[in-house]
């Protein structure tokens, strides 16, 4: 890869903990100054009072390193005396929050209330933990991801974390997405990138929420940066989470060729296991190149490895095109 490509900047599109990882991969690689990371805030809900932010969390813990390496969110080594002491007033902890956690949401939700924007709120949190690059919630305003399952309609951490993802999913919706907009420096994130990297992240209700927000999607496709997805799904199942079955449910294929068809109009390159090298083909006839590698992320080294070839991946596309 030519330096000249490093240093255009990169803006990713990431939720969950397949999105912190290239994000953590990409920041290893990347000049903080040139990284936007752009995150579902979809999943957000509100908790005891709390504004809980599940995807921005897991991006700045992870990033500031100090996520919890067997959960993938959370902080690792944290202590639940504060959960502890809500379940002996009878409140059943369904959703983990550790005690440093608390404090997170705790500093956000006062700042919010006082009416800073969850962009400035989430900057601040960020810098503080010495978070160098730039975390940036898809949106300041509220959109909730709603699940349809055959007997109802369910918060999306009512599905995820209090049901276990037992349900069909037979619909996904956000509400409050019409009357949303992308935060302006997200926008500008996307306008100005050289590459935008679509993390492996579910597809549905990660990446989905992000481009669902209007013009967004449009804006993507238009953008002069290069796109360059990451498959979440490797030989038909997620690499975590209930994305496989979600894309089936939903009437997709659960493969990378699933998900590439989602992002058919959109991506210049896609980044697939070598597992997935036979379906080769069918994805490049969708009109992206394709390229293959071990796609899976274990540890530090990896994420820093594969985030290097999607940015290797889309130097290439751009020689091929110009
Ligand atoms: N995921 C779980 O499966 N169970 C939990 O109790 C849980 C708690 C939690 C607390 C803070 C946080 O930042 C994330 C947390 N997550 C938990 C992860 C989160 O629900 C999901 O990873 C995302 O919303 C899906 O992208």
């Amino acid at each position: 890869m030519s330096l000249t490509q490093r240093e255009r900047s990169v803006t990713a599109l990431a939720g969950g903990v397949g999105g912190a990882k290239l994000a953590q991969g990409l920041a290893d690689v990347v000049p903080p100054s040139s990284l936007s990371i752009v995150v579902n805030t979809a999943d957000d809900f509100d908790l005891w009072g709390l504004r809980i932010c599940p995807d921005l969390d897991t991006v700045m813990y992870t990033l500031a390193g100090l996520a919890n390496p067997a959960t993938g969110w959370g902080i690792a080594g944290d202590s639940s005396a504060t959960l502890d002491a809500i379940a002996r007033y009878g409140e059943a902890p369904w959703f983990q929050l550790g005690d440093q956690d608390f404090a997170t949401h705790i500093l956000r939700s006062e700042a919010l209330r006082s009416g800073a924007t969850l962009t400035e709120v989430t900057g601040k949190l960020s810098h503080n933990l010495g978070v160098a690059s730039s975390i940036l919630p898809m949106t300041d305003d509220i959109v909730s991801t709603m699940i349809r399952t055959p007997e109802t309609v369910l918060a999306f951490q009512d599905y995820f974390v209090r049901r276990r993802q037992v349900d069909t999913v037979t619909g996904v919706t956000f509400a409050g997405i019409e009357n949303a907009s992308m935060s302006a420096v997200a926008l500008a994130a996307i306008d100005s990138a050289g590459v935008i990297v679509f993390c492996p992240s579910n597809p549905l209700v990660s990446i989905g929420p992000i481009l669902s927000l209007p013009g967004v999607r449009d804006r993507v496709r238009k953008a002069p940066g290069l796109r360059v997805g990451v498959s979440p799904i490797i030989g038909g199942k997620a690499i975590k989470g209930p994305a496989d079955r979600m894309l089936e449910s939903l009437g997709h294929e659960s493969s990378a060729y699933g998900v590439a068809h989602l992002y058919a109009d959109l991506l210049d390159v896609f980044v697939i296991d070598t597992r997935d090298e036979f379906d080769r083909a069918r994805i490049e006839d969708l009109g992206m190149r394709v390229v293959v590698t071990d796609a899976v992320m274990g540890d530090r080294g990896d994420r820093a490895r594969l985030a290097g070839e999607v940015l290797d991946a889309a130097g290439m596309a751009r020689e091929a095109v110009s």
